[in-house]
């Protein structure tokens, strides 16, 4: 018997949603001890970072870019709004059509060779549509299925604890 932990924010095959779930981009962000509402106009308000040379690789239909994406590190967005005492060890990033990826506070703190993790509003110097994903999750790092470039951010979940998928989410295979 082995254990397998049904994580939904682990890679797992996927085939893309073409089409945007609802017209508009505002999330929410779930803090430790808060719930606020992120605009479009908030994202805007933070400094940006591009992307340059990025490209989604789709395990279904192809590579393509290279494109170059920018917006405000989600580290950046967490700072602004959490009370800087607050500690917390992950985030879940989560589609409004139920994808999503989880992204340890490491991650952010010591960006990969490849750039920083950003929540990206422009594309190629336009702001993005709503077909093209805003507000869309760049991870740069990942160059193997796109299965942590999360479209359409429904909901930026920031935890205390590392959720290790125990107890009730535990599932047994023979
Ligand atoms: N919200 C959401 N984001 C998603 C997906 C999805 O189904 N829903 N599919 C992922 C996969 S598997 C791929 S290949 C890319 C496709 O991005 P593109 O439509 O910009 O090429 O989006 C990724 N992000
Ligand atoms: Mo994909």
């Amino acid at each position: 018997m082995s254990i397998d932990y049904h994580d939904p924010l682990r890679p797992h095959a996927h085939e893309p949603n073409p089409a945007p779930p609802s017209a508009d981009p505002t999330f929410s962000l779930t803090l430790p001890d808060k719930v606020i509402i992120i605009r479009l106009a908030d994202l805007l308000a933070l400094p940006p970072t591009t992307l340059t040379e990025c490209y989604i690789v789709s395990t279904g239909h192809g590579v393509s870019g290279p494109f170059s994406f920018a917006g405000p590190t989600l580290l950046s967005l967490i700072q602004y709004y959490m009370t800087a005492t607050t500690s917390w060890q992950q985030v879940e990033v989560i589609s409004a059509d139920g994808f999503g990826t989880r992204i340890m506070a490491e991650e952010l703190f010591t960006p990969s060779p490849a750039g920083p993790i950003i929540l990206a509003t422009y594309l190629d110097d336009r702001l993005m549509t709503r077909q093209q994903g805003i507000v869309r999750l760049i991870v740069p790092s990942e160059t193997d299925d796109a299965l942590r470039q999360v479209k359409w951010i429904g909901l930026i979940k920031v935890l205390e604890t590392i959720d290790n998928y125990t107890d009730d989410k535990l599932c047994t295979t023979e």
